[in-house]
């Protein structure tokens, strides 16, 4: 078997938003990559992955049409992909595995200042310019709206100024560029986040076995973020009030003290944040010598 044919291939995104994310979190799952010259290619150095660096509308392509195993792109690009695919008559060849908190934004609908806006329903008849033909199309169509989807590659928000379109439908995250174009936001159309795909072709075993401790290793990844260990000493006579304070802990690991028969120490992962109020009402509840560590790794 060729060589390149037993290793991984990811692909994420070249250089934008979701770059240096994606970077970040493939080097936590303990990958290190070397990167081509060209800037095209990371060559995986301690395990047989390599990652492919694309523009993001592409990644739901390469994963679909199985050239990478695992890909790294906005839910956006991904629904856009899968609906453009449907309507073709094709079918989305990938699957979605992990939603991971970052590139977080919305696809919107934003009408002029000047335009009276009540419901969806003024949308109807209207002129919508978007680079997201297909996920508006379907936003539409469930709404039973009936509009002309005018379609801009970019630079969407000046599409009403020059007269192209009566509204926009774009990515929205903190809301300055409509803003600064006189433009409201109406509608919601998506809520988007980075998210993982991976390619429903079936994998020769080696391969599958290889994907599957990665997405072991970034579900790991995912769940410290939030993650905090804690310890702390309770009255035994407490402990049923203090395991239920420990937020999101399944089972605290209870220990006896050797100097002290009626206090013991309770060891947890809390996962979620553990915010100082937390810790002033398991002391009000008896707990003491509380300590809140950060959570390095975690294998499930
Ligand atoms: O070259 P390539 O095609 O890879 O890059 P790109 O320019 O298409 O993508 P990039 O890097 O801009 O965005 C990559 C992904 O980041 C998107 O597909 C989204 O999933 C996510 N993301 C998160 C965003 C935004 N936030 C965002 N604000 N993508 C784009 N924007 C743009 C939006 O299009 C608009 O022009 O930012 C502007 C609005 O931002 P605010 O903050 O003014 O509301
Ligand atoms: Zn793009």
């Amino acid at each position: 078997m060729d060589s390149t044919e037993q290793r991984i291939k990811i692909a994420i995104q070249k250089s934008g938003r979701l770059t240096d994310h994606s970077l970040d979190l493939l080097e936590r799952c303990g990958l290190k990559f070397t990167q081509s010259k060209d800037q095209l290619f990371c060559y995986g150095e301690n395990m047989p992955i390599d990652l492919l660096l694309v523009r993001d509308d592409d990644i739901p392509g390469l994963v679909s049409d199985d050239v990478c195993d695992l890909g790294i792109a906005g839910l956006n690009v991904i629904n856009e992909k899968r609906l453009g695919l449907l309507s073709s008559g094709g079918c989305a060849q990938f699957r979605q595995v992990f939603a991971l908190d970052f590139g977080h934004c919305r696809l919107a609908i934003a009408a002029p200042y000047d335009v009276a806006y009540e419901n969806v329903a003024s949308l109807q008849g209207s002129r919508i310019a978007t680079s997201y033909v297909q996920t508006l199309r379907h936003y539409l169509e469930k709404n039973n709206v009936q509009a002309d989807i005018e379609y801009f590659s970019g630079a969407v928000e000046i599409a009403p100024k020059l007269g192209k379109a009566d509204f926009i439908c774009d990515l929205v995250s903190t809301g300055n560029t409509l803003t600064a174009n006189q433009l409201v936001e109406v509608e919601t159309v998506l809520q988007s986040e980075a998210v993982v795909i991976q390619t429903s072709a079936p994998l020769a075993e080696h391969k599958q076995q290889l994907v599957n401790r990665i997405l072991q290793r970034l579900d790991g990844v995912l769940q410290v973020r939030e993650s905090k260990y804690i310890m702390l000493h309770a009255p035994r006579s407490a402990l049923a009030e203090i395991a239920d304070l420990l937020p999101g802990s399944e089972y605290p690991t209870v220990i006896p003290l050797d100097s002290c028969d009626d206090k013991v120490a309770v060891h947890a992962v809390c996962r979620e944040n553990v915010f100082w109020e937390t810790l002033e009402n398991l002391k009000e509840a008896g707990a003491s010598s509380l300590l809140v560590l950060p959570v390095e790794k975690m294998l499930a």
